[in-house]
């Protein structure tokens, strides 16, 4: 891969709105991807491997638990400062940004949000620092968009809690030490159970052949009768809110994730059209070239804005689901066709691993199914505007 030059576009001076906190967070992330992620990522793309020997790095730049209490481990930061690493992470890669938001947001925080405070002082330290790595369990084989039909169930058994079941498309659950578990309890409420690798009957098999995420590991998880500890409920909260909860969070990191996909690619293709001439000109000097990048910072500009408010509105605790939904689809549908267009400028160049556009095309096919796909976060949208529910 080609020296990262990436200039972040910021085209409605958005850095004035910013805290010196915010921008220092953000920069620490940014070099830390030009220095970490960018020399290695395509190599790990290519050979469909995580690069496990980053996780220190993003522990360092605060992005396991960023707006987790420092008292247990996390950065303490606010939501905006969240999104700004999210979006520095996913300029590098969306399969690195997919698992810092798998451990902040759907693995700290319900332990956080959910949990005893034993169950915080016992995970929650170990989560930041990433000597404990781990996923989340909401998807099964037959239960996707519509987690309420889930199947996976425990029974409780006097001193323990007997789990059966498999959850499908669950990211790092190949090399989790622990897994945040949605099952159905004898009543048929949806729980969170805290299931650690080394249980008995509990296993974690990688999915492979991916043409998406390449560098995040996915697998299953696989529950066949595990004795889980009755200690290991989450007891804060339970129904299909309780994991819904999760998603509001990391779907709000996602809205900002794609800007930095988006970003990277408008950057790259920039540059490339300044430099590559034919016809004995510059193809920037093209008038469709100059619509394609026009429109890409229009787009990019108005999903930043987007970005921003409802980063104020989180911090204020005003955003809601529905709102959340709007940013994630729209700024995940900016990003994929950035990189589609984007791809494009850079004729035969842009699909080869030189540049990182079409990795970024092919995992953004992924981030736009998961957290919810662009159809439910359009029937949620739908849902909330008119006041009839079109999912059932
Ligand atoms: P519905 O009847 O709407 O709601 C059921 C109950 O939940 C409550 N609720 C919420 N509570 C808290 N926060 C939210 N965001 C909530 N949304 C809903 C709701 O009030 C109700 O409570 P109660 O007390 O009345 O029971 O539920 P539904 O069955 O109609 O489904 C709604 C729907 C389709 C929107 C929802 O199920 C959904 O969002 N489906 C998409 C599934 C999804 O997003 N899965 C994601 C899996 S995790 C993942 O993809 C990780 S990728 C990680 C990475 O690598 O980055
Ligand atoms: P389905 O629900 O079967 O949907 C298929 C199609 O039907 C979609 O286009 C959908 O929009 C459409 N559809 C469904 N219902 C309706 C409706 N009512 N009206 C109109 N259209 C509808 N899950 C986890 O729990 N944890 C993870 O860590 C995790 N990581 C993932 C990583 C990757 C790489 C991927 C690809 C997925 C991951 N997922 C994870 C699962 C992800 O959340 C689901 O794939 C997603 O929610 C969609 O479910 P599904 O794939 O079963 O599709």
């Amino acid at each position: 891969m080609r020296p990262d030059l990436f200039e972040a576009p910021d085209y409605y001076n958005l850095d004035e709105l910013l805290s010196e906190e915010h921008k220092l967070v953000r920069d620490a992330a940014r070099q830390w991807v030009k220095r970490d992620i960018t020399p290695i990522i395509e190599e790990f793309a290519q050979k469909a491997e995580f690069p496990k020997q980053i996780i220190g790095g993003l522990a360092e730049i605060g992005a396991f638990g960023p707006y987790i209490p420092v008292e247990y481990g996390g950065a303490g930061l606010d939501q905006i400062s969240y999104g700004l690493i999210m979006q520095e992470i996913e300029r590098g890669d969306s399969g690195v940004r997919s698992t810092a938001s798998v451990q902040s947001s759907l693995v700290m925080y319900p332990i956080f949000a959910y949990g005893t405070e034993d169950q915080r002082k016992k995970y929650l330290p170990k989560l930041a620092t990433g000597e404990y790595m781990g996923c989340f369990g909401l998807t099964e084989p037959d239960h996707g968009s519509n987690p309420s039909g889930m199947v996976t169930n425990f029974k409780d058994k006097g001193d323990h809690f007997l789990l059966n079941g498999a959850k499908l498309w669950i990211s790092n659950s190949p090399f989790a030490d622990i897994a945040v578990v949605w099952a159905k309890n004898e009543e048929g409420r949806i729980h969170g159970l805290i299931v650690e690798r080394g249980m008995e009957g509990f296993s974690t098999p990688e999915t492979h052949n991916k043409w998406s995420l390449r560098a995040s590991a996915t697998g299953e998880l696989i529950f066949d009768n595990v004795k889980v500890p009755k200690e290991n409920l989450l007891p804060g909260k339970n129904g299909l809110g309780a994991p819904l909860g999760c998603l509001d969070s990391a779907r709000y990191g996602i809205a900002w994730g794609a800007i930095g996909a988006a970003m990277d690619c408008y950057d790259t293709a920039l540059r490339y059209a300044k430099e590559r001439i034919q016809f004995g000109k510059p193809i920037a000097a093209t008038q469709l070239q100059q619509k394609k990048l026009a429109e890409m910072i229009t787009e990019i500009t108005k999903a930043q804005l987007l970005a921003f408010r409802l980063g104020q509105l989180k911090n204020e605790g005003r955003a809601t689901t529905a709102q959340i939904s709007m940013a994630k689809r729209n700024n995940v549908e900016m990003a994929i066709k950035i990189a589609r267009e984007a791809r494009q400028v850079l004729g035969g160049m842009g699909i080869t691993g030189e540049y990182s556009i079409m990795r970024h095309m092919m995992n953004l096919e992924s981030v736009i199914t998961y957290e919810g796909t662009h159809d439910i976060h359009l029937l949620i949208t739908g849902a909330d505007i008119t006041g009839h529910n079109a999912f059932k």
